[in-house]
This record gives C-alpha cells, sequence and structure tokens, in this order.
C-alpha cells in the first residue's frame, strides 16, 4: 500500500453525561482522527483517543498532535508498505507516545484491511462474530445519582458494570450498588488512587468483601510490586490498566502475581498491533483479558471492537454503544449493543465509515502532511 498524503483532526464531540474519574471531570471530549489517502481512492482512519490533561497518562491531545504530525506521519507519508504492521515498524526508534501511535497504526490497519476486502477484526485473527459490552460509570456527585445511573444502564441492557472509585467513594457507594442490584456483574477501577497506607488499606481489603469480578489498578501504574503484595493478600483478583504498557511490563506483572486479569487498551499498548501480542502473552499465561476503552468516538470504539473479536478476550469488555456517551458520533452509522452484545462488523477495514459532514462540523482544526513538506522527506 502507498500512502500519498495524510491528514489529521482535531475533534470535539460534547459528552451526554459528565464523566468523572479518580483525577477530573469531563463534559466534552477533543480527540485526533487521522486519514491516511492510499492508492486508488482508498482512505484508512484512525483515532487518537488521548485525554486532553496528562492524568492517565503523560500523554495529552497536544503531546499526540505534536508526535503524530513531526514524528509518526512523515516517517510513513510518501513511501509503500507490505503491511500496517510493516508500515508502523518505521516508528519503532520512537519511545512510547502509544496513543499517538495506536491512533495512526489503526488507520495502516484500517487502509490494509480495506485494500485486501477484509475486517480488521479478520486481520487480526479474530474469532468471535459479537463481543459482550458493559459501561464504566464514573464518580458521581451522590449515591443516589449513581444508583440512578446504574438503574439507566440496566435497562440499556448492559449485564455489567464497572464503578470509578477513588478514597472516599469506595466502600460506601460500592455496598449501595450492591444493596440495590444485588448479584450483578459488577467491578471497580480506582485509576491508580490509593496507595499502601493503613487506611487505603483497609478500604480495599473492604471491597474485597463485596463480590467483585476484579479491582482495577488500584495504586501507582509504576507500583507492580504493590499490586503483587495486594493480590496475595486478598480473593478479588486483581486487574492491571495503566501498569502495562509494554510485553516487558506485563511479563514482570504475570511473573510476580501482580494481576489474575487484564484490561488491554488499543491506546494504552501503542495499537492493535502490540494489544494482540498483550492477548497472545496473557492467554499462554492463563489470565483472561478484557477490552479496556477511553471514551473513544466511532474509529476507536470500533477498533476496540476489532480487537475484542480475538478469542481470549472472554471477559465483558468496556465497549459500549456510541449513544452512551455521545448523542450523535462522527460515523454514518452509529455502534450500537442489544442487551449488552456488539456485532463485529464484516464490512472491509475497521467496518464502519465517517460521517464527514459531521466530522467537518466539529473539527477545531486541521493539517494536512503531504511528503514534500513532511521534515524528514527533504
Ligand atoms: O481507566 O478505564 C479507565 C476513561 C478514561 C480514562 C481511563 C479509563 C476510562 C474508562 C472509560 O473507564 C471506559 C469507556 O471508554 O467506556
Ligand atoms: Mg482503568
Amino acid at each position: 500500500m502507498h500512502i500519498s498524503h495524510a491528514e489529521i483532526r482535531c475533534v470535539r464531540l460534547p459528552l451526554v453525561h459528565g464523566f468523572q474519574t479518580s483525577s477530573h471531570r469531563k463534559k466534552s471530549l477533543d480527540h485526533l482522527v487521522v486519514t491516511l489517502h492510499g492508492e486508488n481512492g482508498y482512505m484508512g482512519w484512525g483515532e487518537i483517543a488521548s485525554a486532553s490533561h496528562p492524568f492517565y497518562n503523560p500523554e495529552t491531545t497536544e503531546t499526540c498532535w505534536s508526535i503524530a504530525t513531526a514524528e509518526l506521519l512523515p516517517l510513513i507519508v510518501g513511501r509503500t508498505w507490505n503491511s500496517a504492521e510493516q508500515a508502523s515498524g518505521a516508528w519503532n526508534k520512537v519511545r512510547g507516545n502509544h496513543f499517538a501511535k495506536a491512533g495512526v497504526e489503526m488507520a495502516l490497519w484500517d487502509l490494509q484491511a480495506r485494500l485486501e476486502h477484509r475486517s480488521v477484526a479478520d486481520l487480526l485473527g479474530g474469532t468471535r462474530s459479537t463481543v459482550a459490552a458493559g459501561v464504566s460509570l464514573g464518580i458521581e456527585p451522590s449515591i443516589g445519582e449513581l444508583l440512578d445511573q446504574v438503574a439507566l444502564q440496566l435497562e440499556a441492557g448492559y449485564t455489567r458494570v464497572k464503578l470509578k472509585v477513588a478514597p472516599g467513594w469506595d466502600v460506601k457507594p460500592v455496598s449501595a450498588v450492591r444493596r440495590e442490584f444485588g448479584d450483578i456483574d459488577l467491578h471497580v477501577d480506582a485509576n491508580a488512587s490509593f496507595s499502601e497506607i493503613p487506611a487505603h488499606l483497609g478500604v480495599l481489603h473492604e471491597l474485597d468483601g463485596q463480590g467483585l469480578t476484579m479491582i482495577e489498578q488500584p495504586f501507582a501504574p509504576e507500583n507492580l510490586l504493590a499490586h503483587a503484595r495486594l493480590q496475595q493478600q486478598i480473593e478479588t483478583p486483581i486487574c492491571l490498566d495503566e501498569s502495562v504498557e509494554s510485553l516487558a511490563s506485563l511479563e514482570t506483572a504475570l511473573s510476580i502475581d501482580a494481576c489474575r486479569v487484564l484490561n488491554i487498551k488499543v491506546s494504552r499498548m501503542g495499537g492493535l498491533g502490540a494489544a494482540r501480542a498483550a492477548h497472545d502473552l496473557a492467554v499462554s499465561a492463563g489470565i483472561p483479558v478484557w477490552c479496556g476503552g477511553m471514551h473513544e468516538f466511532g474509529i476507536g470504539r470500533a477498533a476496540n471492537i476489532a480487537i475484542s473479536s480475538l478469542p481470549g478476550f472472554t471477559l465483558t469488555s468496556d465497549v459500549s454503544a456510541s449513544e452512551k456517551y455521545y448523542a450523535r458520533d462522527i460515523l454514518t452509522r452509529p455502534i450500537t449493543a442489544d442487551r449488552g452484545i456488539v456485532e463485529v462488523p464484516v464490512g472491509d477495514g475497521l467496518g464502519y465509515d465517517v460521517d464527514l459532514v459531521f466530522l467537518a462540523e466539529n473539527t477545531l482544526r486541521i493539517q494536512t502532511l503531504e511528503p514534500a513538506t513532511s521534515p524528514t522527506a527533504a
């Protein structure tokens, strides 16, 4: 495939419901949409789903814009590649910046799959025709409002609920949800907001008694040992998210029993290829995986569906329907869930098309990258 030129757009969409994690609250999100132009008018689409602030990981929308336009796109535009994997290998020398890489790499997979008239799921080796989708609920101003949100999502047909927790918003909201909704598939995500001080450990031990499917990322990303220490003391499986950004960190985590479940995010791992490799490693170690999300617009959401079609994704994902987050998505038809089940599209590429008019209406800025103007092409 030959990539003649590329565009990158910063696109803003309002959220239907404000989302608060342990660090901040958001009402709209700015994601970067990448378009790669191949031969015969074929296009590949990708989404850089970085948060605006470096609270989840060190990247931001701005750093992703800078890395994508100054480093990643110039290395692939104006050249001919055998595959998405070969092309993305061009930026092996670029360290880190996984969200930026994932969004551009996604466009490479989409383009390759469209040129080959296959789906990205098929190209990745996916085996499922549907994936089980759950919802992630933010910290709410009150327990009453949280219970309303859980009720709304259960009514929408989702069967698994994840609650964001943080010190001070922990056992009370979780036990309230348990009391109100009984034996639902429930888990918590702390986004690294706890430490090993006695008060926090006490809360984590209390959460261990709530029958949770897992406790996601209680401690700091780099603190694998703290996760291993807690895992030896509690029954509930610990799930890692922020801590696993590479196969090496996953290998370390597995070797010290720091997690018994893995959240795989395409963005955090640095792309679909790296996400698949993490899946393969976890499966060979007997660790079940599920696909996490970053409130993706439709393109990133479609990539989450494609990776979730791999056989090891046996736990319910965070891949909910577009409408959970956005009144209108950037796609010509939104991603839907039927009683918490999302179909893996069989169409070419990621299986969804971008609504170009709606995209343009919501674009804050756009840059075109041509081979002649790329910094490394001279
Ligand atoms: O930790 O999984 C997380 C959103 C932003 C940052 C971190 C996380 C999340 C989510 C959203 O939980 C899940 C989704 O996209 O539905
Ligand atoms: Mg998480």
